[in-house]
């Protein structure tokens, strides 16, 4: 009986253990990353921004360098998780909706962008690298800090926009939550 107790009480710690989501890469910067396969890019775009943070454009090698290494850190195989690269406004025209800024960096996979009829979004794929698919496709994402309110805080009367931002994130992150 007695260990019938512990078993089940252990079950329930299991069951009851929470995914942990947020994280930090190397250099600091703060990420959330949902590896449940069930948001498409709009989705995922929306859930990033209820965080105050942005869906994660991986623009420079160096912000791939840490997001990569970090992922690899955190799972055995790959999830897919859309980015925030999309050629939504100009077929071809590959671009971070987080930046508005053209692709420079890129780490596209073999064959790809296909750009097979419908397949305007960008994810990045169990192959480490990225591939472009429908949007509606239903995927993990990852969110990164809200670049709009780093670039504001660097002005001199944006002190507390910066403070709101900061506690927001830093709140979620604490407390772990969804
Ligand atoms: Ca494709």
């Amino acid at each position: 009986m007695k260990s019938v107790i512990i078993l089940s009480t252990l079950v329930y710690i299991a069951s009851a253990t929470v995914v942990r989501k947020w994280h930090r890469s190397d250099n600091g910067a703060l990420y959330f990353i949902e590896p449940e396969q069930k948001f498409n890019w709009f989705e995922a775009w929306n859930e990033c921004a209820r965080k105050n943070m942005s869906l994660i454009a991986i623009d420079r090698y160096e912000g791939h360098y840490q997001i990569d290494s970090l992922i690899r850190k955190l799972f055995t195989t790959c999830p897919s998780f859309w980015l925030a690269g999309n050629d939504n406004a100009v077929d071809g025209r590959y671009e971070w909706a987080t930046t508005g800024e053209i692709f420079t960096f890129t780490n596209w996979g073999s064959g790809q962008p296909g750009r097979t009829t419908g397949e305007h979004c960008i994810l990045l794929w169990t192959t480490w690298d990225w591939h472009d698919l429908t949007c509606t496709h239903k995927l993990g994402f990852i969110c990164e800090e809200n670049r709009a309110v780093k670039e504001k805080c660097k002005g001199k009367d944006s002190d507390d926009y910066m403070g709101f931002g900061k506690t927001f994130i830093w709140r979620n992150y604490n407390g772990n939550v969804n």
